[in-house]
Formats: C-alpha cells, structure tokens, sequence
C-alpha cells in the first residue's frame, strides 16, 4: 500500500518495559499514590475519551470545535499554508483532519502514546488526503521527544488542542513548552487550545458524567495497568473521584478504593485501605492572561486568540 512507505511507528514492547514498570511502581508506591495520565490511553482508553467528546457534560471539544468552525480561516492565515503540522496527542485525528481544508499543510505528523488506534485514524486520514504527506508517530511525547529527520523544514507548527496541556502543571507546562519552542524551528509555531476557569458546576459534570463514562475511563486504567505491569487490580473493587480544586485551578481525578485490599505487580505490593486513594490525572485551568503569561515564560510571543461567546475555551496561535 502508498501507506507503508511514509508511515512510522516507533516499536513499542506489547507489555510495560523495564522503564515503563518503575516509573509505574513509584507512583503506586508513594504515600499519596498517583499514576501518570499517558496511562489512561491503551486502545479501549481512547475510545472512551472519544465517547467523553461526544457527552452532553463535556463541552471542551464542542467548544473548541465551534471556535475552529467560526475562526478556521483566521488561523490559516495567521499560520500560513505549507507548513509541516505536528498534531501533540492526536488520538483520532479528526480536529487537525477539520483544519486541513483551510490549513493546508505539506507535512501532517500525528504523535500519540496510544500507537494501535493512531495508526488506524492515519490509515483512513492519508485516503482523505493523499497530497499531504503523513509521518505517524506512536510514541509518549509528555517528556520530550526528538522529531525525524524527516520533519527539519523551516515551519513547523505544534498543534496541541484539547487543553491537553492542563495535564501538565503550569511549571511543567512551562518546560514541556520551552521543549516546543526549541524545536520549532525559525518560522515555526504554536496552535493550542486551552481550557479557561468558569461555573464549578459546570466543570464538575464535565468530569463526573451522568452516564458514568468518565469513570469507566478512569477505570479502565486499572485493566491497563494490569496489563503493563502484570498487577491484579480489581476493577470493582475501586470507584472513579473526580472534582474541580479551585486553590490549585485543576480537576483531579482519583480512583477510590471502596473496601481494605490489597495490590501486587511486577517487583511490588501495596495494601490500600478504604477510602485510600490513587492520583490519576490533573486537568488545569486557566484564565487567557494566565495563559498567555505562561505562554511568554516559555518564550512563545502570542499572535491571536480566539474564543466562543461563553469564554469557556480559548485557542491560541503563538510564533516561536
Ligand atoms: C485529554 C487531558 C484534555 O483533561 O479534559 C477528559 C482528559 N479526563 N475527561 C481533559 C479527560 C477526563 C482531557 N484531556
């Protein structure tokens, strides 16, 4: 197929390697215990965010998505045509996908930890698409990454929607940012949407659905652990915890467990009591000046921003 040829994938081993177990052992181990959120995304995890996009509560992606519909064509302009897009967590590929039209890059690179499922979308995306050469990369990029040679042309923009960066911690946020600049190239950039602080309510539901869809995907971290790390987790045995921390302008997410019990892995073991708690994911907030000042920490320079009627989201293209 035209595929094989321009399609990467980095190899990843099917179970957590070496690296992957410690990394996994020391949260499990910490008196607060916690669990990187790059872990929520085996290939059932994507799904069910996808599903999580679709929900009535979660209005990130409907707001972002009625900002890329309304303000496409300014953004296209501000970034200019022919560029080389490099799409942070791209998952199904479908909000980059709604931008090619306008965009029209000469270089689409999708990167995302959930390898399987990325590689399907591209699989379908480069039929749509066949002018626009795809470089899929099915890798963890939350520490840092080194592009292929194959991406070195002069513009290459980052697009990182979703807010996926309220992931990371503003201090971390800065850093993993300063990585983006450095990497971008002279004429190179920035297109990232960001959450903004609103109604606790509101943020609330978002992540504690009526359907139950956000704790079966904070859930299904266990099967995946279990998975990675050979750990006996049972699912029934823990409920999903999820609430806006407005001291730290964040959700957390945890997993709870319900009664006394026990964990073992690979190399470890820990008893958990009820109610004891596991770390899984911080989704921060952000106000558009905090933003674009953490933006400038990073030694972005912010070109536009765009947001929906409520402020509830905002996209922002910076030059790097
Ligand atoms: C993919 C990190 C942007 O924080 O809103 C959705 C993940 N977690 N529901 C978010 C998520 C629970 C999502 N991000």
């Amino acid at each position: 197929s035209p595929l094989a040829s321009n399609t990467i994938a980095q190899q990843r081993p099917a179970h957590g390697s070496e690296a992957v177990i410690n990394e996994i052992s020391a949260g499990l181990l910490a008196s607060d215990a916690y669990t990187s959120p790059k872990f929520l995304y085996d290939s059932l995890g994507s799904k069910l965010f996808e599903a999580i996009c679709e929900l009535p509560e979660y209005y990130p992606t409907r707001t972002e998505a009625s900002i890329f519909a309304a303000y496409g064509a300014d953004m296209a302009h501000a970034i200019g045509e022919g560029a080389s897009l490099i799409d942070l967590g791209a998952g199904n590929c479908a909000k980059a996908a709604s931008l090619f039209p306008l965009l029209k890059p000469a270089q689409y690179v999708p990167v995302d930890i959930s390898r399987d499922f990325l590689l399907g979308a591209v699989a379908q995306l480069q039929q749509r698409f066949p002018q626009i050469e795809m470089t899929a990369l099915g890798l963890d990029f939350s520490s840092g990454f080194e592009l292929p040679d194959s991406v070195r042309g002069e513009r290459r923009v980052f697009f990182y929607p979703g807010s996926s960066i309220g992931n990371f911690s503003p201090e971390q946020a800065v850093t993993f940012l300063r990585g983006l600049r450095a990497n971008a190239g002279a004429d190179g950039g920035l297109l990232i949407g960001v959450d903004l602080i609103k109604d606790r309510a509101v943020l609330d539901a978002a992540y504690d659905d009526a359907l139950g869809v956000t704790g079966a995907f904070n859930l299904n971290m266990l099967r995946h652990l279990n998975h990675l790390i050979g750990a006996d987790f049972d699912v029934d045995q823990w409920q999903h915890v999820a609430f806006f921390n407005p001291e730290k302008s964040r959700i957390e997410m945890h997993l709870e467990a319900r009664c006394p019990l026990t964990v073992t892995w690979r190399g470890g073991e820990r008893d958990f009591s009820r109610g004891e708690r596991i770390h899984t994911e911080d989704s921060y907030k952000y106000t558009r000046q905090s933003f674009v000042t953490l933006l400038e920490k990073a030694g972005f320079a912010t070109s536009r921003m765009w947001t929906d009627k409520n402020n509830w989201f905002a996209v922002i293209h910076a030059r790097a």
